[in-house]
């Protein structure tokens, strides 16, 4: 079997650069993305923040008081609400770009997938390295988005490459480098090795993946039981043959309807919205679903697009629930509506399985 060839890409800030992305004046304050509790005020945490908060000490996780401390005295500091509807929509664009530079595709997550790249490359690491810089390139000029990426000839190479330059990296180890590359690397770089476990290793006086290949597989086997600890023993030697599965970012379900005529005007608009949502829920019933965020989307007449979305506090399958968010959002939109709508569309998504809740869950 040749030599794989297997991209793993990790978009920089997600949710921060998301935002920068639609208000550019914030790539040069500091940004950090909350997420608010229920309880008011400033409790609840920080999801991510910009690279210029972080040098500030701001990372994700950290309760936003912590956060608003060290950054309270810095000018133009920023704290956005999470807006996770929107952090889909520009994930889904990214993903849409991405998939088109594999063979195999495996989205992970958001904001990470892993590309198979070995057909197309005929394995070659040369060309896997300017296809990379290609992949980046496009997505920087259609998402306006910095990603980093790890090239190597496995997943978990090519993961801790790809976090390895932050942000805007492109790392590629080929097979002959592994071990140079990962030596000098913290053990707590390997994915899945948490503090708790760096800690035991540190205690042991082991700090580098360099140090941790000194461990024979007896010792972990007695430290972390033997699936961990064969995970562990290879993972230092870069040695992984997982393969890439294929996988798509969860689907979502939308119904979009050509009006008879172009119009801006709510009640003319808010009848559509009506029979779009009959449809779209009918779908929703047939495959089980509940739904988590309701989006619409405006085809213009100068054939532009505009899409708004709303995340919902809890899943539903609830149809007066869909109408409700879709008018609003709706009547958001046209507030500030300079061109006629030529097409309306109304979608759902973050979809999870309903699974035996027929019965309590409230359809119409
Ligand atoms: P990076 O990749 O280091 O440049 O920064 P991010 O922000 O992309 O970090 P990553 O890849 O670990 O996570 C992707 C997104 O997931 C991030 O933008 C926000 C969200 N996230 C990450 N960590 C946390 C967390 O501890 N709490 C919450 N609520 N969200 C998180
Ligand atoms: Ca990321
Ligand atoms: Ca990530």
């Amino acid at each position: 079997m040749p030599e794989r060839i297997v991209f793993h890409i990790d978009f920089d800030y997600f949710y921060a650069q998301c935002e920068e992305i639609r208000n550019q004046s914030l790539k040069t304050r500091p940004v950090a993305v909350c997420i608010f509790s229920d309880r008011g005020g400033d409790s609840g945490a920080i999801a991510t923040a910009n690279y210029i908060a972080r040098k500030y000490g701001v990372k994700s996780g950290m309760p936003i008081k912590f956060a608003k401390a060290r950054l309270g005295e810095i000018k133009e500091s920023t704290f956005l609400p999470a807006d996770f509807a929107y952090y889909s929509d520009i994930s889904e664009k990214a993903m849409g770009v991405m998939r088109n530079y594999a063979d195999i595709f495996e989205y992970v997550g958001k904001d990470e997938a892993y590309l198979d790249v070995t057909k197309r490359t005929e394995g070659s690491f040369e060309r896997a390295g300017h296809l990379a810089q290609q992949l980046k390139n496009q997505i920087r000029t259609e998402v306006r988005m910095t990603c980093s990426v790890g090239v190597s000839s496995n997943k978990l190479v090519s993961k801790i490459a790809s976090n390895f330059r932050k942000p805007d990296g492109l790392t590629v180890v080929k097979p002959e480098g592994v071990e140079s590359f990962l030596g000098p690397l913290k053990i707590g770089d390997i994915p899945g090795i948490g503090k708790v476990t760096e800690e035991k290793f540190d205690e042991m006086g082991l700090k580098t993946i360099e140090d941790l290949r000194k461990v024979d597989i007896f010792t972990l086997n007695k430290m972390f039981g033997r699936k961990i600890s064969a995970y562990i023993f290879n993972a230092a030697r870069g040695l992984d043959d997982e393969p890439v599965a294929e996988r798509q970012p969860t689907i979502q379900y939308s119904r979009i309807v050509t009006l008879k005529e172009d119009s801006k005007d709510y009640e003319f608009l808010s009848k559509s919205i009506d029979e779009i949502c009959l449809d779209l829920h009918r779908t929703i019933l047939k495959h089980n679903k509940m739904f988590k965020s309701v989006g619409i989307q405006f085809v213009q007449s100068d054939l532009t697009n505009k899409t708004k979305s709303r995340m919902l506090k809890n899943p539903t399958s609830s149809m007066d629930e869909m109408k409700k968010t879709a008018l609003q959002l709706l009547q958001e939109a046209l507030s500030d509506q300079q061109i006629a709508v030529r097409r309306l569309g109304v979608k759902v998504s973050e979809l999870s399985d309903m699974e035996g809740q027929r019965s309590i869950t409230n359809y119409f």
